[in-house]
Formats: structure tokens, sequence, C-alpha cells
């Protein structure tokens, strides 16, 4: 098979750069591993920022999102029982952020592909990159005991943390900088009314908590726990009653439980790989990058990733141009530092870090009270939350 850009990866990433491109009239042929559905069961991220929102409608996709997203224009913080809200519009301008699951997104890219009848092969199996140090590299998969090639001018590795393109390049050739954090986050979704309008973060003596919702109906719960609990040994009673020890009683009145859809751990990581580009192989997304939840930054650097790598191969492809694939891995890095930073520091801000020790505490405890009670410090928070400008001067 030939064709020009080939994708690897059908997360978030993948699938929103492969209908960028074919609305640009560029052919791309998308490789998973995994089937459709085992993409769509993945629950993960829940908040849009306004550069996805309208990356999405770019790529004329918006329009569920438009009808069943639900904007936000603030969020509490529930520090040692007292709230405190982040007035987002009104710290930055009137800038919101909208609850749309990563799933539900995934799925309006999905049905958008398969309308457009536009390939994607999921089951690709022992997918593997070739050449991409040259004009014409070769991508190779199986598919029900086949072995297939697929050629074309560049490759896409949108495959995510664990995916193969990363993978594939000579260590010499790529500088990682990680930090793993010493506890997980456990989820729980359920068909339960949300506890408050608004997403609630929780810095509590046990530990962090979030309150955040899919719908007016649908509810998304996290709590801080060790990374050797696993989530077998978490009922759902058990997440529920240390929900609501974390809890204060405004929520606690209002908490509806109810049996879990999903229930989950995630590790918590800070990873970037530097750089993104390896000849005519990009990493976009969590292939090069991953960040650890508390900021709602992953799906949207992905995002913007994708952005810059679609007008990138536009310009390659309209102009002649290899200007935008040059500055490519600059120019998502530029960005991705600052998410990186952002979530990383409101991580620190809002969970329990043990071996911190007490005078860790009272340092997160000073910073908190700063922070809460300066309009400049709310500020920080509000502006990071929602966003950053897409393009930094230098
Ligand atoms: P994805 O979504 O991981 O998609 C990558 C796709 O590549 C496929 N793949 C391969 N395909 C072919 N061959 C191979 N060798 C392959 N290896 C992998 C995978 O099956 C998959 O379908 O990456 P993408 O598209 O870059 O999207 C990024 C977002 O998914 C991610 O940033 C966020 O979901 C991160 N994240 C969260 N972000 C938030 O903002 N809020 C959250 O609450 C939140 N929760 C999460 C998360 C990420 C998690 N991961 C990755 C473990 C919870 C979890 C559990
Ligand atoms: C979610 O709804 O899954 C969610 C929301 C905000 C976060 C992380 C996860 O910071």
């Amino acid at each position: 098979m030939r064709t020009q850009v080939a994708i690897i990866g059908a997360g978030p990433a993948g699938l929103l750069l492969g209908q960028l491109l074919h609305k640009a009239g560029i052919d791309a042929v998308i490789l998973e591993r995994q089937t459709a559905d085992h993409v769509l069961s993945r629950i993960r991220a829940g908040i849009l920022e306004q550069v996805c929102i309208d990356l999405l409608d770019e790529a004329g996709v918006g329009e569920r999102m438009h009808r069943e997203g639900l904007t936000h224009e603030g969020f509490e913080l529930l520090i040692d029982g007292r709230r405190h809200r982040v007035d987002m519009a009104a710290l930055t301008g009137g800038k919101t952020v909208m609850v749309y699951g990563q799933t539900e997104l995934t799925r309006d890219l999905m049905d958008a592909r398969a309308a457009a009848g536009l390939p994607t092969v999921y089951q690709a199996g022992d997918v593997a990159v070739h050449d991409f140090d040259t004009a014409q590299p070769r991508v190779h998969y199986t598919r029900d005991g086949q072995r297939h090639e697929v050629v074309c001018d560049f490759v896409a590795g949108c495959d995510g943390f664990h995916g193969v393109c990363r993978a594939s390049v000579p260590r010499a050739r790529v500088t990682e900088f990680e930090k793993v954090y010493p506890f997980g986050w456990l989820g729980l979704l359920a068909d339960t009314p949300p506890v408050n309008d608004e997403l609630i973060y929780v810095n509590s003596a046990r530990g962090f908590a979030l309150c955040s919702q899919r719908s007016h109906t649908r509810s998304r719960y996290y709590l801080q726990v060790p990374l050797t609990d696993r989530v077998d040994s978490w009922s759902d009673d058990a997440f529920w009653a240390e929900l609501r020890l974390r809890l204060d009683d405004e929520a606690n009145a209002r908490l509806v439980t109810g049996a879990s859809l999903e229930k989950s751990i995630a590790p918590l990581r800070s990873f970037v790989t530097e750089p993104l580009r390896f000849g005519r192989m990009f990493l976009a997304g969590d292939a090069g990058h991953i960040v650890p939840p508390t900021g709602a930054k992953g799906l949207n650097l992905a995002a913007t990733d994708v952005k810059y790598l679609a007008g990138a191969l536009i310009e390659y492809y309209q102009e002649r141009s290899e200007a935008g694939i040059d500055g490519y891995s600059a120019r998502c890095l530029k960005r991705i530092w600052r998410g990186e930073r952002f979530s990383w520091w409101f991580t620190h801000l809002m969970h329990h870090f043990p071996e911190d020790g007490a005078i860790g505490e009272r340092f997160q405890q000073a910073e908190l009270d700063y922070l809460l009670h300066s309009e400049s410090g709310l500020r920080t928070i509000a502006e990071n939350y929602v966003g950053l400008p897409l393009d930094f001067v230098a």
C-alpha cells in the first residue's frame, strides 16, 4: 500500500491528525493495534481547552461536542475543609473550558473517518517502522496472519507512551526527561449526577481527590492512592467511603453514589522526549510526552502537537516548504514544557507527599495560603488551566 502519511495509533492524536489531513486533501492510513471498541473503552481525559475545541471545529467534528459538552467558567479548590473558587472566566478575560469526555471526542472522530471512507486498520499487529531517515519510510504490520507493507512520505507516531515509534529511534538520538510520582489515581465512573456543578479539586488530610463529571448524569471521581494498591481491592463501597472522608459536609450532603461503570488506577508521570522529529518520523501526543492528569493537560497538549504537525505537513505538500516540519519539534516543545511545568506544580500543590516530611507539608500549606488569598496567585492557576496561548515570543 502507498500513502502520503502513515499514522500509527488511533487515539485522539492519530484520529485528529487523520481528519485534518483529509480536509487538506492529504492521504493517510491509520494503523491501530487494538480494536475500535477497546480504544473507546479507555476512560481518560474530560476537560477541553479552547484551543482543542477550535481544532475539533476546524476538523469538522465539533457538532455533538457543542450540543452535549458543558462549558465551565470556574472550578473549586477544597483545601483543608474550606472551598475556594477559581473564577477562570473573570481571571482570564472570559476564557472557559469544556467538559466533554475523551471517549466521546474519539467516537466523533472515528465516525467522521468512517463516514468519509478513510482507511483505518484496527488490530494491526507487530507494527514496525523502517527507513524514516530516507525519503521513503516503510511501515510493516500483520493482520489476520498476513504481513503487510505501507510505503509513505512521512510517519506520524501517535501511538501513545508505550508505542513503537519512539522505541524505534536509536537511544543515542533521544533525550528523555522523566519523573515518576509515588502514588496513582484511582478513578471511578458512575451514572450518578455530579456532586457539584463545577469540578472540585481536593487537598485533604487523607490525600488528593477530584470530583469531575462527563454530563449532568455521569460523574467521574478520583482518589490519590499508594502505588501498591490494586484496583481489585477497592470495592465501590470502599471508594465512596474514602471519597466521603476527603469531602466537606456540603459535598457529602449532595453526593449520590452508585455502581461503578469503570474503575482503574493510573500511575502519575512527567515525561518528555527531545526532539520530536527523527528524519521523516514525528512523535505527537503521549508518544512524545506525558503529564500527571492534575492540570487536565494531556489531551490538550496532544491536540496542539497535532495542530502544528498537520500545519507543517500541509505546508510541505501545498507550498513545497520544509520550514514547518523543520520547526515542528522546537515549536511543540516550547508549549509542552509549559504544560509539563504547570502539571508538575499543580500536582505538588494538591497531593500528599509523605516523603517530604512535616516541613514539606508546611511549605505546601503556606503556598496554598498565599495563592488563594492573592488575585495574582489565583490568576496564575486560572491562566494555566484554561490553556496558555498557542505560540510564545522567544
Ligand atoms: P493514546 O490515547 O494513548 O493513543 C495511542 C494509540 O496508539 C495505539 N498503539 C499502537 N498502535 C499500533 N501499533 C502499536 N505498536 C501501538 N502502540 C500503541 C494505542 O492502542 C492507542 O490507541 O495517545 P494520544 O492519541 O496521544 O492521546 C493522548 C491522551 O490519550 C492522553 O494525553 C490523555 O488521556 C492523558 N490522560 C489524561 N489526560 C487528561 O487530560 N485528563 C485525564 O484524566 C487523563 N487520564 C490519561 C488518563 C492517560 C492515561 N494513560 C495513558 C495510561 C488516564 C490514563 C490511564
Ligand atoms: C476527568 O474528568 O477525567 C479529569 C478532569 C480534570 C482533571 C483530570 C481528569 O484534571
